[in-house]
């Protein structure tokens, strides 16, 4: 038998491929997403079903465009609209593939301007929309290609998870024996930048915050919201006996550990008097830039003043940054000038991250 039958007896039938791309993306854009919040070692599973989900889907893109090549070429040469959708998406598809496969594979961190992150961010969002079309008219439902399958295709299928499973397993003797492991990654995917050396890390807007220097004699923190006691603070009247070591991990693939210092979070809640309805904790920046955490943990976090005892630099959200250990990067606000107790968290604030710095 030759190797393309051989293949062929391998693979599952049409439908039951057609299906599997489509819950493989969506398996990945599922836990995608959600990786952009797991900062803790439990959550460690997500990035694992995700590199486990986009290897699968390399065997099944190749599965695909091997059984359609026909089909596309003939498309091309009729310049069929359809096609040339389809051909858009396997790029898509593709390059979400290979910027995902490259930054686990020794990749640079910045391609340009962009994050090579961001990039394969950018890209598998942009699938969505390109999917949704592609799919409106050729979806027939599951039990369809269910119908048509029978115990063989159910063992192909197994084969096929089953050899993403194992294509994640040797990813590390891959990696190793290219050179291209990097022994500082975490479970994130992200590679160590200058922890323990003060201001010496990288600068990190999340899309277009860029204020002037904080003028720190106009500068004051509010401590307000739902409390019984709100009041404000100049910044020679912070109680900065505060101190806790924290590892900051940006969603752009690079992490910083340091020792931060300055006001305890606990301390001003404490001091304002948290009403018992009270659920969350924002922190506001002077761009409007904002985040919530829950009260308990909010009451673990620390408002820095200064890294590794040195006192925080303007791009380092000087002169009041929240440290909030186990929360990935972009949730650690710079320029903080508020602290504001809140029974409902705000919606607005996954709008503000997104436009706070716009139009300025
Ligand atoms: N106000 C404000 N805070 C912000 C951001 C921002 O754009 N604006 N970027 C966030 C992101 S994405 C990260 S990773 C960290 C980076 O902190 P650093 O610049 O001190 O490294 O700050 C967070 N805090
Ligand atoms: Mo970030």
């Amino acid at each position: 038998m030759s190797l393309p039958d051989r293949l062929s007896r391998l693979t599952p039938s049409a439908e039951l491929v057609d299906w599997s791309l489509f819950v493989a993306v969506a398996v990945l854009l599922t836990t995608g997403l959600a990786t952009a919040f797991a900062g803790s070692l439990g959550d460690a599973w997500l990035f694992v079903v995700h590199g486990v989900a986009g290897l699968s889907l390399v065997v099944l893109v190749g599965v695909k465009l091997h059984r359609v090549r026909a089909r596309v070429r003939a498309g091309v040469r009729a310049r069929s609209g359809r096609v040339a959708l389809s051909l858009l998406l396997a790029t898509l598809v593709l390059g979400a593939l290979g910027t995902g496969l490259w930054f686990v594979f020794g990749g640079p961190l910045f391609v340009g301007p962009l994050a090579l992150l961001v990039i394969h961010v950018l890209l598998g969002l942009a699938i969505v929309p390109v999917l949704w079309v592609h799919l409106r008219d050729r979806l027939h439902a599951p039990t369809d290609a269910l119908a048509g399958s029978d115990r063989r295709d159910a063992l192909r299928y197994a084969g096929l998870v089953g050899a993403g499973a194992v294509a994640w397993r040797t990813q590390k003797t891959v990696n190793r024996a290219l050179g291209t492991d990097s022994a500082d990654r975490r479970f994130t995917g992200s590679r160590e930048r200058g922890s323990g050396d003060g201001n010496r890390f990288p600068v990190t807007m999340w899309v277009a915050d860029d204020p002037d220097p904080v003028d720190v004699g106009a500068w004051s923190l509010s401590v307000e919201g739902a409390v019984s006691e709100p009041f404000a603070l100049e910044s020679d009247a912070l109680p900065t006996d505060g101190e806790r070591t924290a590892l900051l991990d940006c969603t752009s693939g690079w992490y910083s550990e340091h020792d931060w210092s300055g006001v305890r979070v606990a301390d001003l809640l404490d001091r304002a008097g948290v009403d018992d309805d009270a659920r969350w904790v924002q922190f506001r920046s002077v761009t409007g830039y904002r985040w919530s955490l829950p009260v308990e943990e909010a009451r673990g976090a620390l408002l820095a003043t200064a890294v590794d005892g040195e006192s925080l630099s303007h791009g380092h959200g000087f002169p009041l940054r929240l440290v909030a250990p186990e929360r990935r990067g972009f949730q650690w606000v710079k320029w903080v000038e508020s602290v504001r107790v809140t029974r409902r968290r705000e919606l607005g604030e996954w709008v503000a991250i997104f436009v706070s710095g716009l139009g300025e």
